[in-house]
């Protein structure tokens, strides 16, 4: 374990803290970014210097205020969910029972259960209810590493109930040491009230909720389900045109369940993502390499809906799509609380190395939530979200299962130990 010392040297290269006997895992080059003998300046909550320590420019207590010793454990930046949906009430155990016992995804849907079950209980919670449930599962992914997070509404399907999951998606962000991301998914289920008037439904997404929820900034990007048991193309198109016009931009659940062209249609608006992606055609990958649209592999889902038609690596590899992957978290296909799960999973299930994994939840999680500036790698300039870690080499991340390794984080330049 790094027990970490510090020392209050003078302040002559004015950062605020540096980091000695690091190894570090930048993501920002190839092999990892690999330093084995490496250092971290943080100054302001962002990395001012980062490289060998060798070449640092000074003695590291004539450098910093605060000289932190982490006796050889490894620093990668702080890991990123880019696709969570961990702001629900309610419990699915039920549900998988039944799907234990052969009932489909799809047919408890149809008969009512499924996301309007999820939708039932989100409706039914207050504020702070919602938030006491959600603030638990928060924990368990603050304590592998994660700096920040996406949470997407979609279990309310009115605007009271929309606005409340995002306002307590905030909040978390607000009372927990991780940045937040809200993507209004308004066009995740059809809600019970227009039973048999979806364009009636998606009409109040665009018109009414989109408008709303941009003009009390609680959403940086809207999300779409785009599926047989959800919403078609045409539907998720007028949803997407509604959210250029208010500069929020888009993301989709692409080809989950069947491929609809869905991914084409990512591409077409430009969205920051497609995600899951199982049933995506060659075009489709295609239309995303050149729109620079990332890909976001969901493992969890894949896993727990016993799928077999694996997303289409290589074709993202060929067509070099950047990969991110994702917990997904949410109670009816993925209920997961563990970032980390995922790398191996996306290892096991989907094929991807350890350090695509790894990548995954880093920099190109990043540039699915257009944050490349800011997290993702460490680099001069970047904010200061790191993780610290008691492991041999980086792939140890993706072969452990259920094993945190995790004994710190950086976040916006302030250590705690985990
Ligand atoms: N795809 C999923 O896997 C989740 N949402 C979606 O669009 C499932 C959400 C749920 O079953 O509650
Ligand atoms: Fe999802």
């Amino acid at each position: 374990m790094a027990d970490n010392q510090k020392y209050h040297g003078q302040k002559h290269h004015g950062w605020d803290a540096v980091w000695i006997n690091v190894r570090l895992a930048t993501m920002a080059e190839e092999n990892y970014g690999i330093i084995q003998q490496g250092a971290v300046g943080i100054k302001n909550g962002r990395i001012a210097w980062v490289g060998a320590a060798e070449r640092l420019p000074g003695k590291p207590e004539q450098l910093a205020n605060e000289v932190h010793d982490a006796q050889s454990a490894w620093l990668t930046p702080g890991l990123i969910d880019c696709h969570t949906h961990l702001v629900y009430a309610g419990n699915r155990a039920e549900e998988f029972a039944l799907r234990l016992q052969g009932a489909s995804y799809a047919e408890i849907a149809a008969a009512g259960g499924g996301i309007l079950s999820t939708v039932r209980a989100t409706r039914a919670a207050s504020e702070e209810e919602l938030l006491a449930v959600s603030a638990k599962r928060l924990q368990s992914f603050l304590g592998e590493g994660v700096t920040t997070i996406e949470i997407k509404s979609g279990y309310g399907l009115d605007m009271e109930s929309e606005m409340k999951m995002l306002r307590v998606a905030r909040k978390l962000g607000e009372l927990y040491p991780v940045s937040v991301r809200t993507t209004f998914l308004g066009a995740h289920s059809v809600p019970p009230e227009y039973k048999d008037d979806a364009d009636g439904y998606v009409a109040l997404v665009c018109r009414k909720m989109i408008p709303a929820i941009a003009a009390e900034k609680l959403a940086d990007a809207v999300d779409g389900f785009c599926e047989g048991i959800a919403f078609s193309p045409q539907q998720i198109e007028s949803i997407f045109e509604a959210a250029k016009q208010h500069k929020l931009a888009v993301k989709l659940h692409a080809g989950q369940l069947s491929d609809l062209g869905s991914a084409e249609l990512a591409a077409r608006y430009k969205a920051l993502s497609a995600d899951h992606l199982e049933y995506t055609s060659e075009a489709g990958i295609q239309a995303m390499a050149k729109a620079g649209t990332v890909a976001v592999l969901l493992p969890g889902a894949f896993y727990m809906l016993r799928e077999t038609q694996k997303p289409p690596v290589d074709l993202l590899r060929k067509y070099r799509v950047p990969i991110a992957l994702a917990s997904d978290s949410n109670p009816g296909t993925s209920p997961a609380a563990s970032l980390l799960l995922m790398l191996n999973m996306g290892c096991m299930l989907f094929g991807l190395t350890p350090e695509e994994a790894l990548a995954g939840v880093t920099r190109y999680a990043a540039q699915a939530l257009g944050m490349e500036a800011q997290v993702g790698t460490l680099g001069e300039g970047k904010t200061a979200d790191m993780a610290l870690w008691d492991i041999a080499h980086p792939q140890d991340l993706a072969y452990n299962i259920g094993y945190n390794p995790c004994i710190g984080v950086i976040r916006q330049g302030i250590y705690r130990a985990v």
